[in-house]
């Protein structure tokens, strides 16, 4: 999962999208632990990642998260996030860097994706009761809505996603991609990592409705430039 480095205007771009080669490695070491690539789609660019999070790193996310549980939210065309019901889970977004725990995944991603801890936005963590469900969606940014300009404007669009499970429901909580006809299983530990440019059709994903137990997971997006630097 390669990163290619672009020259865009003035400076330097790091261009986020992973080159795909052929054959890859079953593993690889992302700095402080070892990952196992269970699947590869070479278009999309999609990879099951197993083995990301330890149960005791899983656990410590969710207890962080437990008591600052807010309705998600969705950006809505007027920039302002919005209760929307297409999303009804409960999520918390934690500081970049706020405990050796945040601080340690976020390098270990970084090590992983071969992008830089400042493309990252914070981790959100949400928490899926039975029922609950995040409608089918992209995560990129619509160009034509009235948010565009506003929330592109640290980082830019966003390039690429890491959905991490933190649990294993009991039943239901998978996240699909209709138009690939792809369905990942929520295992806790593991990842589902997917890529995308602006306007494509293909990562199109849903969480579905969690039938019983209750489902974690932690996402982070991705920027195509830091976010610090506009
Ligand atoms: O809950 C899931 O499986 C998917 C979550 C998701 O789509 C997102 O956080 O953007």
């Amino acid at each position: 999962m390669a990163i290619t480095t672009t020259r865009q205007g003035k400076g330097i771009q790091r261009n986020v999208l992973p080159r795909v080669r052929h054959p890859e490695p079953p593993r690889v070491l992302a700095d402080d632990c070892t990952v196992n690539i269970s699947l590869r789609l070479a278009s999309p660019i999609v990879r099951l990642l197993d083995g990301l999070l330890s149960g005791q790193e899983c656990d410590g996310l969710i207890a962080l998260a437990t008591p600052r549980l807010q309705r998600s939210l969705v950006i809505a065309g007027s920039g302002r996030d919005n209760i929307h019901r297409a999303r009804t889970s409960d999520g918390v977004f934690l500081d970049i860097g706020e405990t050796p725990l945040i601080k340690r995944l976020e390098e270990r991603i970084a090590a992983l994706l071969r992008i830089p801890v400042s493309h990252g936005e914070k981790l959100q963590i949400l928490r899926y009761l039975p029922g609950q469900q995040y409608q089918p969606h992209h995560d990129w940014f619509d160009p034509d809505s009235a948010s565009y300009e506003a929330v592109t404007s640290h980082g830019g669009q966003r390039v690429a996603s890491l959905v991490m499970y933190l649990n294993t429901p009991e039943m239901g909580g998978g996240t699909n991609f209709p138009n690939i006809g792809l369905a990942v299983t929520p295992i806790k530990g593991s990842a589902v990592y997917f890529a995308y440019k602006e306007r494509e059709q293909a990562t199109l994903h849903a969480g579905m409705p969690v039938l019983k137990g209750e489902k974690w997971i932690a996402t982070k997006w991705l920027r195509e430039r830091p976010l610090d630097a506009g």
